[in-house]
């Protein structure tokens, strides 16, 4: 059973691009009305960008998705002035816009270490409040991750991303017969007869040790971070940097760039995932096709032949592997199709599970209403645990 769980999970990914929090500033400490003391303020909750960070990480970590800042100090006779409560700060990853319940922005988190402010503590008691301390200000707010793209194309330099963007859309991107022709990210939407309309990032290559900043490294592993889904696009011919670098197979280059996603971030690597094997109008291609089907089928009788550090902990999972050419227009179709099955799939997933969560609430709201013991407190806590 486990099993099957696992096929399950791999075969549509668990990548998170939205999460829903609940946080609270700290409540304020008591003030000491005899002695005029006043009480320390609560503490704030603040969104910190941290480059490693992932919201799967986030949610994995807090699954209550609540956060709630200390309280500050009481006012005492050692300590008139009551200390305050310490801040609370939420890791997320950089490139995340957060807004209100009402789907007003807060604020956007572009570079490391950018921080919002987006609970604050209440007040101390003091003479003005009879002492009494405020509380914290409390609200619900949504992280997204801000997609430059649905569908982002990974690949070696050279396999046909930008021929291939500009056969599937209207986009009119640098195409040349050189490694590192695209430099940055370039958007196309791919039309469908029924006005449909679907976005594609062509990036620019990967090579070995980019997550080592090797080739452009990082800068375009970021952006292979920010689409909803991977179209990994091999050169059946394989791929050379130069006369003084190896020659690396189709499944080779396969193979590393997983190993360079996982080496960057390993979340990327549970991203739903298509393959297209282009310049299928090759000579050999077929054969060669066959050779990669079945390699990718079997990696574990292949991998031996990598060093050790170049074998991923987990290889890719295609949903689809479909043979293409860009020049020809071979099998561009089917992937096209194949490209919207796949996000209509993964968005019907979403929805699914977006629907059971409305269902959970409206069974415990229904318990609410029906069982008087229950106090409003705990039906509103029970309630946030399920965000
Ligand atoms: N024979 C053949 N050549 C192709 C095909 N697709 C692309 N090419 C050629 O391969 C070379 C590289 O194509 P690009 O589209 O620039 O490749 P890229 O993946 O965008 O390369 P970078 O931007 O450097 O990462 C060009 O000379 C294209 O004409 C194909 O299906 N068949
Ligand atoms: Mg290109």
């Amino acid at each position: 059973m486990v099993h099957c769980g696992r096929v399950l999970f791999r075969k549509y990914g668990n990548f998170i691009d939205n999460v829903r929090l609940f946080i609270k500033g700290g409540s304020g400490g008591m003030g000491y009305p005899r002695l005029g003391g006043e009480g320390g303020k609560g503490g704030d909750v603040w969104i910190v960008a941290h480059k490693k960070m992932t919201l799967k990480q986030l949610k994995d970590k807090y699954p209550q998705k609540r956060f709630v800042a200390e309280g500050g100090a009481n006012s005492r006779i050692s300590a008139l002035k009551g200390s305050k409560g310490k801040d609370y700060e939420i890791p997320v990853p950089v490139g995340i816009s957060i807004t209100d319940e009402n789907g007003k922005i807060i604020g956007e988190l572009n570079k490391e270490g950018d921080r919002i402010l987006v609970a604050e503590g209440g007040l101390g008691g003091k003479l003005l409040t009879n002492f009494l301390p405020l509380k914290g200000q409390r609200r619900i707010i949504h992280l997204d991750l801000k997609l430059i793209a649905d569908v982002g194309l990974v690949g070696f330099p050279n396999a046909g991303k930008s021929s291939l963007l500009s056969r599937v859309s209207h986009a009119k991107p640098a195409i040349a017969d050189y490694a590192f022709t695209t430099l940055k990210p370039e958007l196309g939407k791919i039309m469908y007869d029924d006005f449909k309309q679907i976005s594609v990032a062509d990036l620019p290559g990967l090579i070995e040790g980019a997550h080592m900043n090797k080739g452009m490294g990082h800068k375009f592993l970021k952006h292979i971070e920010r689409t909803r889904q991977l179209l990994f696009v091999v050169d059946i011919g394989g791929f050379q940097l130069s006369s003084q670098t190896k020659y690396r197979t189709a499944f080779e280059t396969i193979i590393l760039l997983t190993k360079e996603l996982e080496l960057y971030k390993e979340e990327l690597q549970t991203k739903p995932a298509l393959l297209a094997v282009n310049k299928m109008d090759l000579p050999d291609a077929q054969d060669k096709f066959h050779e990669l089907v079945n390699q990718l089928q079997n990696p574990k009788d292949f991998l031996h032949l990598f060093d050790k550090n170049m074998i991923p902990e987990r290889t890719m999972e295609f949903q689809h592997i479909i043979p293409i050419s860009a020049l020809t227009g071979e099998g561009i179709e089917e992937l096209k199709n194949y490209i919207r099955r796949s996000l209509d799939e993964h968005a019907n997933q979403e929805n699914e599970a977006y629907h059971k969560k409305q269902l959970l609430n409206l069974r415990i709201s229904n318990i609410a209403s029906y069982s008087e013991p229950l106090s409003k407190q705990t039906i509103a806590s029970s309630r946030m645990d399920i965000i």
